[in-house]
């Protein structure tokens, strides 16, 4: 079978749709850095719409900073692949919006070229929340290796906040206008992180250029959502069945898809908002609202679902256990933590939500979820447990999920299959494991200031709650754990 290129595109089954405008007319005009599946199921999309809609050299080079797998699947594909939307009705597109695909390691001068080049005006960012590199206090951590070796030589950075950092100073040195930063990460606040880790960077360097950032770079706060599993064997043949070509890099993900950008954009800027983007100024009450309803229900579909042996968050949701559990910490424990954003009804949503997990047409595989967790719980279920703490109550299925992911660290890690979480592994040596009863562990993990909030290990109902979770699903495993609570607290039994 022929691959997937400009070259090839006239062969394209006629069942998938071609890019559908001159994209050799299209100039770059952003980079992206970290052209993983989500960037590339979503912004690259809006981006490409935007262009289709209203014209502007908005082209994309993708930049991986280390890994050299996306380049190499799609430079031989002139930067093209295919999204397939997996939903009730399944459609196929080629994207080629994607111009150039490069690898920092391997490449760091066409990155710097492209970065501080005047047609390149907008940079954005899926790096995930490591890639932010800020300590529990949310500055920039200088312990941090990559972070550490870009501020002892600044011109050769190998992190994305030294690339961006190093690029604003060139710009400034050459007097070309300065660079917006979009993130686009699952993480609050996600744009005055940026700018935060940015100019803590800068500070360290040249105060000046410090000055500089804070008062020239834009950095709005942006919320992306659409559920985009990783590309697995099966979605490679899927999609070379219906286009009639060999894609090396495709990428599926569901219909829905959400994105709300601050409204800090400049003028010249691509037409996401004709594109379907929402910009507002009230991003933060939707990043709330989905990382605690959408996020939060999905990493306790998955610490609760593998622990109880499901594998998918369709086959959680469909868990009639789990699924009253975790509908039950949504609506009575979740929801009233968030003031809705105007126009949004949060039941509603969250119904919506329900039926989004439920599609059949998708495997999103909850192992894929479970990574990360140190970086996840504290943006999805912590705040929940804080804000009833505040309150004077304590939020029981919070603290039940709170000792879930606890139990799944211990669980896995006694057994040497230790969870992808980068920054439990750095401090592995801290929290006892061979030996320890999960008490112990739970206790470590709690009285970890870089994990969890010292409220909640200093508050000894939260405290105890948590634990308990953690020692009861070691003991008696996850639905015989959790049936105590789903009665006390739904007593109907529903
Ligand atoms: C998921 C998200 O992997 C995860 O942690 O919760 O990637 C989720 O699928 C997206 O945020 C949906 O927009």
């Amino acid at each position: 079978m022929e691959r997937l290129s400009d070259n090839t595109l006239e062969i394209l089954k006629p069942s998938a749709a071609k890019p559908g405008y001159d994209r050799n007319a299209v100039g770059i005009g952003i980079v992206h850095m970290g052209p993983g599946a989500f960037h590339r199921g979503h912004q690259a999309i809006y981006t490409e719409d935007a262009v289709k809609k209203s014209g502007g050299d908005w082209g994309i080079c993708a930049v991986s900073l280390n890994s050299d797998t996306v380049a190499k699947a799609l430079t031989p594909q002139n930067g093209l692949y295919t999204l397939a939307i997996k939903d009730k009705t399944p459609a196929y597109r080629v994207v080629g919006i994607i111009k150039e695909a490069l690898c920092a390691r391997h490449e760091p001068e066409k990155v710097m070229a492209r970065l501080t080049s005047a047609a390149v005006k907008f940079v954005t960012l899926t790096i995930t929340e490591k890639g932010y590199a800020l300590n529990a206090l949310g500055r920039l951590d200088v312990n941090n290796a990559r972070i550490a070796a870009d501020l002892k030589t600044p011109s050769a950075p190998i992190s994305a906040i030294g690339y961006l950092v190093e690029a604003s100073r060139l710009r400034r040195e050459l007097r070309l206008k300065p660079l917006t930063l979009v993130s686009c990460d699952n993480l609050p606040d996600n744009g005055d992180k940026l700018k935060t880790a940015c100019e803590d960077f800068a500070e360290l360097i040249d105060k000046d250029l410090a000055i500089y950032i804070a008062g020239h770079v834009r950095v709005p706060n942006t919320m992306v959502d659409s559920i985009t599993p990783a590309t697995d064997k099966s979605v490679l043949a899927d999609v070379s069945e219906h286009i009639g070509l060999e894609d090396a890099s495709p990428i599926q993900r569901e219909a829905f898809k959400q994105w709300v950008i601050e409204d800090n954009l400049p003028e010249d800027r691509p037409d996401w908002a004709g594109a379907g983007a929402i910009v507002t100024n009230d991003v933060a009450g939707f990043e709330k609202t989905k990382l605690r309803i959408l996020n939060g229900a999905h990493s306790t579909l998955t610490y609760l679902g593998l622990l109880a042996g499901e594998e998918s968050v369709e086959d959680a949701i469909n868990n009639a256990a789990l699924r009253s559990f975790v509908d039950g910490l949504i609506t009575e424990e979740s929801i009233p933590t968030i003031e809705a954003p105007d126009g949004l009804e949060l039941n509603a949503y969250w119904s919506d939500i329900q039926a989004r997990f439920e599609n059949p047409h998708i495997r999103h595989l909850l192992e894929q979820i479970s990574h990360d967790g140190s970086q996840k719980i504290p943006a999805r279920i912590f705040p929940v447990i804080l804000h009833h703490m505040k309150e004077g109550r304590i939020a029981k299925r919070a603290c039940f999920v709170a000792g879930a992911w606890i139990a799944f660290n211990h669980a896995r890690r006694k057994l040497g299959d230790n969870p992808v979480d980068g920054y439990l592994d750095q401090i592995s040596d801290m929290l006892p494991v061979t030996h320890s009863s999960p008490e112990l562990y739970a206790a470590a993990f709690l009285e970890n200031q870089d994990i969890c909030p010292g409220e909640i290990a200093a508050h000894p109902g939260v405290r105890g709650a948590i634990i308990k979770a953690a020692k009861d699903i070691a003991e008696l495993g996850v639905l015989a754990a959790l049936s105590p609570i789903t009665l006390e607290l739904n007593p109907s039994g529903n």
